[in-house]
């Protein structure tokens, strides 16, 4: 009996194509989905090895609280060996993995003082600036901390790559993202132009299954995301701001909700998907704490890619021409009319 004149009810229906939550990242960055022509395969490549020195950070953060469990105090272990501090391991697995295919050429990370030239070979096509772990000081009280990535073209007929490559405007980044060790390990994702993904790790089988498919941030959100301990050091337009956001107008949406987890990823993914505001602004004539290359603009690039705005409270973080690789700046990030409200404080015109 030929299978198609088979009368029994086949239960198996054609798999719904349209929807591509569940594929994998390698698949999604593979087949282009990203919005970069799948031809470019030094871009692919590159996106994938992120993906997997994620999943090896992966494993190293979650044993981490054990470690501490098991007596590893970050200082020595049992063996006597040295344990190097977590975000010292992220940082030399990711600049092991991202040196392994030859397609990254330099590397700025939190973790190094100067640039980290990995190839001087021709092919070698990008930059990347990293925070290997963001917020690693949370981890001995477990709560979610995270890795900042952004990826920059090499300038081009250069062997090596130098300082210049890095002192760029953040808008020229043709990928950013983050990975967020929460209840679980989240990879998020753009190329700016196909979009904001999400990937969720099933460390059951190793892979990143897409499950946040193009990320939008609301037009307002109904949270504010700041530091409220450091208000005396606000300039004094921030302190009418934040009391602002805080008056009981029912009619006007406010007060707004306060949450602050102290771990930048944190504070940023809830924003970024609910809405809202997160602040880290400049203090008493500094210029904050976070930083422009692998902080900031790896946000900015995203949070912009996903219909939000960043800015340093006056001018658009993308912009920004840095002058130091680890220079810092104030960072306003969110739904784009809760920035307004926010940039209209600082101009004075509230
Ligand atoms: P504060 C963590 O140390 C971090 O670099 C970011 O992850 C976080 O947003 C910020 O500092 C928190 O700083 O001054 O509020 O403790």
């Amino acid at each position: 009996m030929s299978l198609f004149s088979d009368q029994r009810n086949l239960s198996w229906n054609p798999p719904d194509t349209s929807s591509r939550i569940g594929i994998t990242l390698e698949t999604y960055i593979l087949e282009g989905m990203l919005g970069f022509p799948a031809a470019t395969g030094a871009f692919t490549s590159l996106l994938n090895q992120i993906g997997l020195a994620a999943k090896l950070v992966t494993s190293k953060v979650r044993r981490a609280g054990l470690a501490n469990v098991l007596g590893y105090t970050g200082q020595t272990n049992v063996q006597g060996e040295i344990v190097q501090k977590l975000d010292e391991v992220a940082n030399e697995t990711l600049l092991s993995v991202l040196g392994r295919r030859g397609h990254c050429a330099a590397v700025v990370s939190e973790e190094l003082g100067e640039m980290r030239i990995l190839s001087t070979d021709p092919r070698a096509k990008y930059v990347v600036v990293v925070d290997p772990l963001d917020g690693s000081s949370n981890i001995d009280v477990n709560i979610s901390i995270g890795t900042i990535f952004g990826v920059l073209r090499k300038g081009d007929g250069k062997l090596g790559a130098d300082p210049s490559d890095f002192l760029r405007p953040g808008r020229d980044l043709v990928a950013a993202g983050y990975v967020l060790y929460g209840s679980s390990t989240l990879l998020v994702l753009t190329t700016g132009l196909g979009g904001v993904h999400g990937f969720t790790y099933d460390p059951t089988v190793g892979e990143f299954f897409l499950s946040h498919e193009n990320i939008r941030i609301p037009e307002r959100g109904a949270t504010f995301s700041i530091n409220e301990g450091h208000s005396a050091r606000w300039p004094e337009a921030v302190r009418r701001w934040n009391a602002w956001i805080k008056e009981e107008r029912k009619e006007e949406g406010r007060p707004y909700g306060a949450r602050y987890v102290g771990s930048l990823v944190a504070d940023a993914h809830r924003t970024l998907l609910k809405g809202g505001i997160f602040a880290y602004p400049a203090d008493r004539g500094g210029q904050g704490k976070l930083r422009l290359l692998y902080e900031a603009n790896p946000f900015a690039f995203l949070f912009e890619a996903a219909g939000g705005k960043a800015s340093t409270g006056s001018d658009r973080i993308l912009d920004l021409v840095p002058k130091s690789l680890h220079e810092r700046v104030p960072l306003i990030l969110g739904s784009p009319r809760d920035v307004d409200d926010f940039e209209q404080f600082l101009r004075g015109e509230r």
